[in-house]
């Protein structure tokens, strides 16, 4: 922590300066218009919000720091939040320091395994881990901080602190929720000298004889940390982070937002779909069969889980990356060739159905085929593991925004009345 705090003290005045450069040069420059249409339809292409930690390119896909996420698979967890954070990957010795601060944290706390303990056997995943991440809650540095009273330059450095915190207990209560969840026995601790895939992994309580499993982890982890300021999830951890409640709350927030079927759940929806298939045809089906069935599903004006996206016009890299760790790890398996399958047939489909605007999947179209591969069968628990990645990319957002004193959000809102006396 010490020298990531560090490099952020040293960051944070020229990042300031450069804002107030900005603002106080250019305040009155127009950058984004609003049409009727974007009104009601979700504020697509609007630009209106600040986030530098990632992009993602309609072609090219997310780009995180200038690197495109292809380029990251290799890397660790624990660097990619610090290149969210810090704009910079980390040399060795600020990566030891980091996973060593990690390490010497607490672990969970007993009554947080209580309260997950107590809640009812058929409670989402996701609601576990929302309601585990409130109850811990109690701990947060930037609530005590802020009502002992604390200077606004400040605000950033107990909301590292709390980020810290949650980055290290994130995957010890997610690995704990699973196996509470699917009555697999009590949680377990992490590892001492493991990084944070392996770690997750490890805590999962899955057979893992030769790393792969802990590969898949620490792939998953990287490929779903962050997708720039304005989807659901982040956009909610933000919004709710401006009103200064910690990052306990706006994480929470934010991973309710994950849980919907249009973003996060989909990952969930996707296996179901490919079990469906697998069920219906006996194995993988032939081509005639996969397009059939997907005609099938549109004609039932349902959607194709995993399929379109808000902002990439092509296949998302991150499922790319995933397809490449099964063709290598295993072609053989049927979920993954179903998904292969699609892979070739769907956009072909969704093009000659003529609604969506990416016919091409997205990253969450073939994880869940790995997922299964390895033991990981219970899809409901699918979004948890893009919450604990994602988790990444909102508290490196939550803290440059407590860094650059974002204000407290609020975009005007205007009556159906008022948009038809505008344009009438
Ligand atoms: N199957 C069928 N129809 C689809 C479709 C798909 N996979 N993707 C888009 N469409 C439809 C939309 O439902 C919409 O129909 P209506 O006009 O009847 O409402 C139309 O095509 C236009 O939608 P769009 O502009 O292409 O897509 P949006 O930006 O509105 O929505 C998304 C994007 C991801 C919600 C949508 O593509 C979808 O529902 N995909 C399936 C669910 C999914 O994979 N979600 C995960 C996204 C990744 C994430 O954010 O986590």
């Amino acid at each position: 922590m010490q020298k990531l705090k560090e490099k952020l003290a040293s960051q944070i005045p020229g990042l300031r300066q450069e804002l107030k450069d900005l603002i106080g040069n250019n305040g009155d420059k127009v950058i984004s218009q609003v049409t009727v249409q974007q009104l009601w339809g979700g504020m697509r292409g609007v630009k209106s919000l600040i986030c530098d930690t990632s992009v993602v390119e309609p072609i090219d896909g997310l780009i995180i720091r200038g690197k495109s996420i292809l380029e990251l698979a290799d890397r660790l967890p624990e660097e990619i939040f610090i290149l969210l954070l810090t704009g910079e990957l980390p040399d060795s010795e600020e990566l030891k320091d980091f996973q060593a601060t990690l390490a010497a944290l607490p672990p969970v706390e007993e009554y947080v395994w209580d309260i997950q303990r107590a809640l009812p056997a058929d409670t989402h995943p996701m609601v576990r881990l929302s309601i585990g991440i409130m109850s811990l809650e109690k701990n947060s540095k930037f609530r005590a901080s802020y009502t002992e009273g604390m200077k606004k330059t400040d605000y950033w450095e107990p909301a590292l602190e709390d980020s810290m915190v949650l980055l290290h207990k994130i995957p010890e209560l997610a690995a704990g929720i699973y196996r509470i969840h699917t009555g697999k026995g009590d949680p377990l601790h992490p590892k001492a000298g493991l990084d944070m895939g392996a770690n997750y992994a490890h805590m999962l309580g899955l057979p893992d004889p030769n790393g792969e499993f802990a590969d898949l982890m620490r792939l998953y982890l990287v490929l779903h940390s962050d997708h720039e300021g304005g989807n659901v999830s982040a956009l909610t951890t933000h919004v709710v982070g401006s009103a200064l409640s910690d990052p306990y709350y706006a994480v929470s927030a934010g991973l309710n937002g994950l849980a919907g079927p249009l973003h996060g759940l989909a990952n969930q929806e996707c296996l179901g779909f490919v079990q469906n298939i697998q069920q219906r045809f006996n194995g993988v089906p032939s081509d005639q069969e996969m397009i059939d069935f997907c005609w099938e599903t549109l004609n039932n004006g349902k959607v194709i889980p995993g399929y379109g996206h808000a902002v990439l016009r092509e296949t998302d890299p991150r499922f790319t990356a995933f397809r490449n760790f099964g063709l290598k790890h295993c072609p053989d398996c049927v979920p993954f060739q179903i998904v292969n399958k699609m892979f070739q047939l769907v956009p072909g489909v969704l093009k000659e159905h003529g609604k969506a605007t990416n016919p091409y999947p997205n990253v969450d179209a073939g994880s869940g085929s790995l997922l299964y591969h390895y033991g990981l069968v219970e899809f409901e628990y699918y979004t948890v593991l893009f919450g604990v990645s994602r988790a990444m990319g909102m508290l490196s957002q939550l803290v440059l925004s407590r860094a650059m004193g974002a204000p407290i959000f609020r975009p005007k809102s205007i009556s159906r009345d008022w948009v038809k006396g505008q344009v009438s």
